[in-house]
């Protein structure tokens, strides 16, 4: 469960840090299984200009390891204190794995979602110690806070996002094998590029509360803590 404090960190600053949140066996079964997948080059995977694995895509339709990982307990007590009882991961945003190999292509700053009325908990798991050197994730503190924005990708293409100097106020998180960062989908982020040979490898997923107005099953849904609970006023009445 996370503290009073870090719950008011994490909806005042868009993000929180959590240390050794995995096992190192569930690290090191996780890494395996992407390096394998990559060598096969199991599909959907994106690649680099070179065509290089880089990112394993639709993980949790892959081996048992992936959704263990993503209903691992003390992670979802850690989100059961920021989302409440009822949670589902989504299978249609993240999803995967990436291997943040160097390449010549960079990440901009982006968001994971374009609105705060439905944005998402995104959870990144670092499989290896991350650092300014190998492409440590970078954020703006705060800039969830800022308006919606019609584009989730080069949030600076929105004029008053390249007019703000925000992009400089971004932050590098440093992070270990087995820690876990929260973010609100609204936060500013990017992947750090990887000055090193190595791979600098996580698992990125996003979660949500179950929407209580919502009366059907969504397959891109996948509820992995309590129930789905139909709150609409439309109900029948019993
Ligand atoms: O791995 C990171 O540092 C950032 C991940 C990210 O932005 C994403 O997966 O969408």
């Amino acid at each position: 469960m996370l503290t009073r404090e870090e719950i008011r960190h994490f909806r005042h600053c868009g993000y929180l840090k959590r240390p050794d949140a995995l096992p190192p066996a569930l690290v090191a079964e996780l890494k395996e299984t992407i390096l394998t997948d990559r060598a096969a080059g199991a599909e959907p995977v994106v690649r680099d200009e070179n065509g290089r694995v880089v990112r394993l895509s639709q993980v949790l339709d892959r081996a048992p390891v992936f959704h263990q990982a993503a209903t691992h307990p003390p992670l979802l007590n850690i989100l059961g204190s920021l989302l409440g009882p009822c949670i589902e991961v989504v299978k249609n945003r993240h999803n995967h794995a990436t291997l943040n190999l160097a390449t010549g292509t960079r990440d901009t700053y982006h968001r994971d979602a374009v609105q705060w009325s439905r944005s998402l908990l995104s959870a990144i798991l670092y499989l290896e110690d991350t650092n300014l050197e190998n492409g440590c994730t970078q954020i703006v503190p705060g800039s969830h806070l800022l308006p919606g924005l019609d584009l989730l990708h080069k949030v600076e293409e929105e004029q008053w996002v390249a007019e703000s100097n925000l992009l400089s106020q971004a932050i590098p998180v440093p992070m270990s094998a087995g820690d876990i960062l929260l973010m609100d989908g609204l936060v500013f982020h990017r992947i750090g590029p990887n000055y090193t040979q190595n791979t600098r490898m996580s698992m990125t997923l996003g979660y949500h509360s179950a929407d209580e107005l919502r009366p059907e099953e969504d397959p891109t849904r996948i509820i992995v803590s309590g129930t789905r609970t139909y709150r609409g006023n439309d109900r029948k009445p019993n």
